[in-house]
């Protein structure tokens, strides 16, 4: 009799925490939206704060997980339970861990996998970059391509998302660390994207490099923390976006030796406070962005749309919201942003947002027990 009773609380318990997960295996609800329909497939639960995906070209998946961990997920989805050895150690404090995971654009030839990470160091840790080639469960060839200077002990702003462009240079995001005046500093790897040859050699044209007291890695300053970043398929240039402070999040587009303003102009305010930061919104010299979010949708992943299975979204520019608990689609003409719709209100923290390689969109929720979820289009 007491047998059966605990196990029938038993029972019930499992049945509460299937109702609490909003993202629960078997349901694969669909949503209407302005352009498509689209039903919303869980692939992958139990991922611990997971941060970025990839796509090997086999069908599988490599996904980070904050907390240090790479994983593999297989074709039909399974997530293998052995995370992948021999990356170097991972800090994994506050907002800082294992980051963006990419593969080289010549990944079949070379088989070169880069990842992001907040590594130890001098004076405490921050953001870094390696790559490393896999072979079953063991990253193996590992290089440690760059790793930013100063260290601090800060737990936040540490940027972490990975691109390459068509020329093959290889672009990382840093945040400021949350030491603003950082961001405005050349001799200072904070608060600024980073460009590098494949190799982690540092390009000959980059903007800095002749500048005596400057880091020769710089590319652009004056960012806050860019979570979000993603080569236009057009242009081929590369576009970010960053959390402001509260209020005032931002898209840019991201070109040599720029100063994206940060602290000096901003469209935030203090945290709480709501006092004023810098000298004001605009001043010469000082990049202006593309969109500003007030009040902030904390943005963390970042995708145009491509391929086949969503034509009415072709060109669009798909956002990741934490804190927003959402997905936004932006439409575009050039630069200019047209319009957005903002989709899946209220139901997860998005930290990564991806367009596969079949043209669908996967995106991943940030909780201690986050899901990969794929968008596919629905007839109506
Ligand atoms: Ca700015």
């Amino acid at each position: 009799m007491r047998a059966q009773l605990v196990r029938s609380i038993h029972v019930l318990l499992m049945c509460m925490a299937c109702c609490l997960s909003t993202w629960a295996q078997a349901q694969a609800p669909v949503f209407n939206s302005e352009k498509h329909a689209f039903r919303v497939t869980t692939l992958v639960t139990g991922l611990e704060n997971p941060w970025s995906i990839a796509f090997l070209p086999d069908g599988r998946m490599l996904v980070t997980e904050r907390a240090g961990r790479l994983r593999l997920v297989s074709q039909d989805h399974k997530l293998d339970p052995k995370p992948i050895d021999g990356l170097p150690e991972v800090i994994a404090q506050g907002q800082g861990g294992l980051f963006d995971v990419v593969l080289h654009p010549q990944y079949a030839q070379n088989g070169w996998i880069y990842w992001a990470y907040n590594a130890p160091g001098p004076g405490g840790w921050g953001t870094a970059l390696a790559r490393g080639k896999l072979q079953d469960h063991r990253m193996t060839e590992v290089q440690v391509l760059f790793s930013m200077q100063p260290k601090t002990r800060s737990s936040f702003h540490f940027g972490g998302r990975i691109v390459f462009d068509q020329a093959g240079f290889v672009y990382l995001t840093l945040g400021d660390r949350g030491d603003k005046d950082r961001a405005q500093k050349l001799n200072d790897h904070a608060g600024s994207v980073i460009r590098l040859h494949d190799d982690g050699r540092v390009p000959a044209n980059n903007p800095f490099v002749n500048r005596a007291g400057a880091l020769a890695e710089k590319w652009t300053l004056g960012n806050r923390n860019m979570q979000g970043a993603a080569l236009h398929p057009q242009t081929g240039e590369l576009w970010t976006h960053e959390h402001g402070p509260q209020g005032g999040d931002e898209v840019n587009v991201m070109r040599s030796g720029l100063n994206y303003g940060w602290p000096v102009i901003t469209y935030g305010v203090n945290y709480g406070l709501g006092t004023k930061i810098g000298e004001g919104q605009a001043k010469a010299g000082l990049e202006q962005p593309l969109r500003v979010w007030v009040p902030s949708i904390a943005p963390s992943g970042m995708a145009f749309v491509s391929g086949s299975q969503f034509p009415q979204w072709q060109g669009n520019l798909l956002v990741g919201a934490l804190r927003g608990q959402m997905l936004i689609r932006l439409t575009l003409d050039g630069e200019k942003v047209l319009g957005e719709e903002r989709l899946l209100q209220g139901r997860s923290r998005l930290r990564d947002v991806r367009v596969g390689p079949d043209g669908l969109v996967y995106l991943l929720t940030d909780e201690a027990q986050g899901a990969l979820l794929r968008l596919e289009p629905v007839k109506p």
